[in-house]
């Protein structure tokens, strides 16, 4: 599978953020928990020059527990911030107030020896599409004190929300894109639905997620749609097509509602909590 696609609106993206940038303290990095190394925008290193960084590991619910506790001792070995956040249910709201101050210490450290005191960091959230960033800024402004409008100091036409006397959060999330040169990264994005559906084809996507499960979580698939998941992924397919009801006129198995149908039940945990890239960490 070979995914190649940057959207021309992608140009006009990173210049807002560049713009954006500028306004802020700290970097939000949203990532997949699921996929923390494909989720990821390199240049996410060049636009954050300068500035604190949070990562925060986002659809934690629906990861590896143990592959996600492995994660963030990987990112605090590189001396990072890294948080386990499911923005859906609002869990790991709490460890994100202890993040922001420690990667905003350097800051406050400067704020202090020029006699400013208790101003708050101004953050912004960047991420990929799809990884969860109007969920998070909706969630955490639904606990916000109040949204700020323009105030003094604060740029025209931007909207801040006021999450507590240390935090502000621009509203406007960056976009970044990721990098599709590496055809497994195409692949693991595809998997979770993080590009659009409509430029892949379904059923070779079905497939390459049948052997994915079948090779990292032996068992699953079996119990899901209580198959045999030995042997042919195409034959696997056509197996859950009969087995779901899949199917065409004249009774032939629909592999492409099946691929379908097995996507979808990836995607929303129905598989288990899964981890398509994980990481050793001593
Ligand atoms: N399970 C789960 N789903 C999430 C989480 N955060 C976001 N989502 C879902 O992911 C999809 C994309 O979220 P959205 O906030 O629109 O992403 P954005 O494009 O980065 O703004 C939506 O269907 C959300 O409900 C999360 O922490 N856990
Ligand atoms: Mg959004």
């Amino acid at each position: 599978m070979n995914v190649q696609w940057y959207p021309g609106h992608m140009t006009k993206a990173v210049r807002s953020m560049q713009e954006d940038i500028k306004l802020v303290d700290l970097v939000i990095e949203l990532l997949d928990a699921r996929l923390p190394v494909s989720s990821r925008n390199p240049d996410i290193n060049r636009l954050g020059q300068g500035k604190a960084r949070l990562i925060l590991l986002n659809k934690a619910d629906l990861a590896d527990a143990r592959e996600n506790d492995n994660w963030i001792r990987y990112f605090k070995n590189e001396g990072a911030e890294a948080v386990l956040i499911d923005s859906r249910k609002n869990t790991g709201m709490g460890d994100i107030r202890a993040a922001v101050k420690n990667a905003c210490k350097e800051k406050r450290e400067r704020d202090a020896k020029r006699g400013i005191k208790n101003r708050p960091v101004r953050a912004m959230v960047a991420g990929i599409p799809n990884v969860g960033k109007s969920t998070f800024i909706n969630s955490f402004a639904k606990k916000a004190v109040a949204k700020t409008g323009n105030r003094p100091g604060v740029t025209k036409g931007k909207q801040w929300i006021r999450l507590s006397n240390e935090l502000e959060l621009l509203d406007t999330p960056g976009i970044l894109w990721p990098k599709f040169e590496d055809e497994t990264v195409g692949l693991h994005l595809a998997m979770t639905g993080s590009i659009n559906d409509e430029i892949l084809p379904k059923q070779e996507l079905g497939l390459a997620i049948a052997s994915f499960m079948k090779e990292s979580y032996p068992g699953r698939l079996n119990e899901r749609y209580g198959l045999d998941e030995a042997g042919d992924e195409a034959k696997f397919l056509d197996a859950v097509a009969l087995r779901m009801g899949c199917l065409k006129k004249g009774s032939e198995p629909d592999t492409e509602r099946a691929a379908a149908l097995l996507i979808d039940d990836f995607r929303s945990g129905r598989l288990g909590k899964i981890s398509i890239e994980r990481v050793d960490v001593q």
